[in-house]
Parts: structure tokens; sequence; C-alpha cells
């Protein structure tokens, strides 16, 4: 129902978006998407491109008097530092980048046709696309939010806080984290990184509440949710790996422990069948099952280093250090708004699945008979 396809270098002219499949009548709030890129630009820890840019959207087609109209929407976001040809080649390559791979691939000689492209600076489009589903799961009530749990091996607890509580401490923090006292400890390690020109990687986790259950499905393998959020989300650039709810915690888990009882509250509103936890992350079969969906990811430092490591010259074929140019010491907190946006494309894609995806009137026409349906259930 909902793709985006997305063009641009990370030092070339701008980035190119375009969203196909968004329903008409869908209101455009340009100051969340801009608020969103500059959350994807914040966080302690990254590097002087965040000062340079101000990533601000530009649409090109598809809205008019702010709302959209039918038409696939498309927007660029400009980049100040544009000097793609001005750049000196790239001859050798960094461990962990895309760079060796790449040059392989498609007979380059210059890395840097490959990192212009494969760097991180295009997840500025995924997340400005991504805050698109945002504004349209809004309209039903549905939020998507995420925090950091981990950065460097320090974790944080967000145990027992509702998501206002993280929101509310999110907005004080300086790496998207919802408790203060390790906070201080990350930006410690970080601080200590720094130093020592290394990187940190790190864990975080994506939440999203108000989920009408029976989106996505099991009918078909590329139709279950779970697999359609881990692809999103393990395509983001360092992101190593997805647990869904307890995810690898279930494995050794004894099935008595490992599932969330069923129980009827006839006093809910709407769907009146709940669980007393939440093990399986708002996910039973490729569906949501009502529950707040969980998702964790672990992202691996960044592979830009400072004190670089050992590669070849693609040139001399001689052993030599990998180039550094620049480069974030941690990227924790940014990648966590992009698995938000990520994660919300994927649920505005099932959403539009199961109840319509041409017209807003139609769609919430089509859930509010769905919602009073599974009420009386
Ligand atoms: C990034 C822009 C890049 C990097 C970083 C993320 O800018 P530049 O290459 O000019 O320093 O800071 O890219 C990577 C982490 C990567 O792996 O390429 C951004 O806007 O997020």
């Amino acid at each position: 129902m909902l793709r985006y396809l997305t063009a641009g270098e990370s030092h070339g002219e701008c980035l190119t978006t375009i969203v196909d499949g968004l329903p008409a009548g869908l209101a455009i709030d340009e100051a969340f998407i801009n608020a969103q890129l500059a959350r994807r630009q914040s966080g302690y820890g990254r590097s002087e491109r965040q000062q340079i840019e101000t990533d601000r959207v530009h649409f090109t087609a598809g809205v008019r008097n702010g709302e959209t109209i039918s038409g696939p929407v498309s927007f660029t976001i400009k980049n100040a530092d544009f000097s793609i040809s001005e750049k000196p080649a790239i001859t050798r390559p960094r461990p962990g980048h895309a760079d060796l791979a790449g040059v392989v691939k498609y007979d380059r000689t210059d890395a840097r046709d490959i990192l212009e492209r494969s760097s991180a600076r295009g997840t500025a489009s995924q997340v400005a696309a991504g805050a698109l589903a945002q504004l349209l799961l809004r309209a039903f009530g549905i939020e998507v939010m995420s925090y950091v749990v981990n950065i460097g091996g320090i974790s944080a607890d967000v145990t027992g806080k509702t998501s206002g509580e993280i929101e509310a401490l999110k907005a004080e923090s300086r790496i998207n984290c919802a408790d203060p006292m390790m906070e201080a400890e990350m930006i410690g390690v970080i601080d200590k990184a720094i130093e020592q020109n290394d990187t940190l990687g790190g864990i975080f986790e994506v939440v999203a509440t108000g989920l009408p259950p029976g989106l996505g499905s099991y009918a078909q393998y590329d139709r279950r949710l779970d697999g359609r959020l881990a692809q999103a989300v393990t395509s983001i650039q360092a992101i190593k790996g997805v647990e869904i709810g307890d995810g690898f915690k279930l494995a050794l888990a004894p099935g008595s422990a490992a599932h969330d009882e069923i129980l009827r509250d006839p006093k809910r509103k709407g769907f009146k069948y709940t669980r007393t936890t939440n093990h399986a992350g708002g996910l039973e079969g490729g569906m949501t099952n009502g529950m707040p969906l969980v998702l964790r990811a672990a992202m691996k430092p960044i592979s830009t280093l400072r004190q670089p490591l050992k590669s070849v010259d693609m040139q001399s074929k001689k052993p030599a250090e990998a180039i550094y140019e620049r480069s974030d010491t941690t990227a924790v907190p940014a990648a966590c708004v992009v698995a938000e946006a990520a994660v919300a494309l994927a649920l505005a894609d099932v959403f539009l699945e199961k109840f319509g995806a041409d017209a807003m009137g139609d769609i919430r026409a089509a859930y509010a008979a769905y919602i009073a349906r599974i009420s009386a259930l």
C-alpha cells in the first residue's frame, strides 16, 4: 500500500523522496516533520556535520493547501554541505562500512562513489517519510515513540514508567534517554570515547501505542508484521539485531512463563480482551494483538574511526590505515528516531491494507466500523 523511494548523496545537492500510497485528505503538519528531522540531527556525540545542516522538508508534489490530494507525495531536503565534486578520492576502505564490498560490486575505483549513497545521511529522507506515516497513524490515536536503553554498555532502566513520563524525561535528555541518572553515565562513556578517538554503539526501544488488534496477517510470509518490522529496522545503517517483545529472553523461558495470558475486562473502552504481561511485544501470529508494540534494536559502533583500523590501499595494494574524514562518536540517539520512522512506515502500511487507502473519510468510516464490531466481542 505505502511505499517510498529515495535518491541522493550525502554531499550531493539534495535528498529526494517519493512517498506513494498516502490517502487523500491527510493533513500535512510541516512543523512536525521538521521537528522530527531536527530530532534526527540531535544527540550528544554527533559530528560537526549536524552543525552545518538544518534539515527542512520542501514539498514538490502531492500536497495542496496543507493536505494530500491523491497523487504521490514528493519532497526534497537540501544538503548545506554540497561538495560532492570537490571531494578527494578514497582508496582505503573502512572496516564495517559499505566501502569495500561496494567498490567490488559496482566496479568503482573511488570508494567515494559508494559512501556517498550508503551514508546514514540518507536517513533524513526516511525520517521525513516516516513523519508522514506518523501523521496518518496519529489521526487514529496511534503513537510511535523511541528511547535509548544502552550506550557503550551502560544501561538505562525505564521499567514502570508510563509513555507520558518517558516523553517528559526524554524532553530534558541530550541523548533521547528516559533515565537521567544513567544518562549522566552514558555521557561519561561518550566523553571517554571522544578522548580515545573511538566510537560507541548501543540499544534502543521503539514502542507503538493505540494499535487495534488485527494489523498484519499470518496468511503469507510477506504479510507477517513481525517480519516486515524486522526488515524495516535492520535495513537502517549499522543495525545488527532486532528483537520483538522479550525476544531472545523468550528462548530461555519455559512456555508457562513466556506467554501472555488472556483476560476479558468488560469495563475496557473498545476491545475488551487484554493481557497482564506483554512478553510478545504486541505481536502474535504476525498480527497486532491490541497490546503496545515493543521492539528493541542493536546498533554497532560507527565504523569511521579517528584512530583508523587496518585496511589496504586498493591502489597500491599495500597495507594502510582506513580513511578518516569526520565521524559521529555515537549516533544511537539519532538511530532511535530513524527506527521510529521505519516502524511508523511499516505500521501505516498494514493500517492502510486493513482499512483502505484512498481517502481519509473512507478510512475513518472503516476504522469506526471495525472498532464497533470488535468492541462487542
Ligand atoms: C550523517 C552524515 C554524515 C556522517 C554520518 C551521518 O556526514 P559526513 O559524512 O559529511 O560526515 O556524519 O554518516 C555515517 C554515520 C555513515 O556511516 O556514513 C547524518 O546526517 O546522519
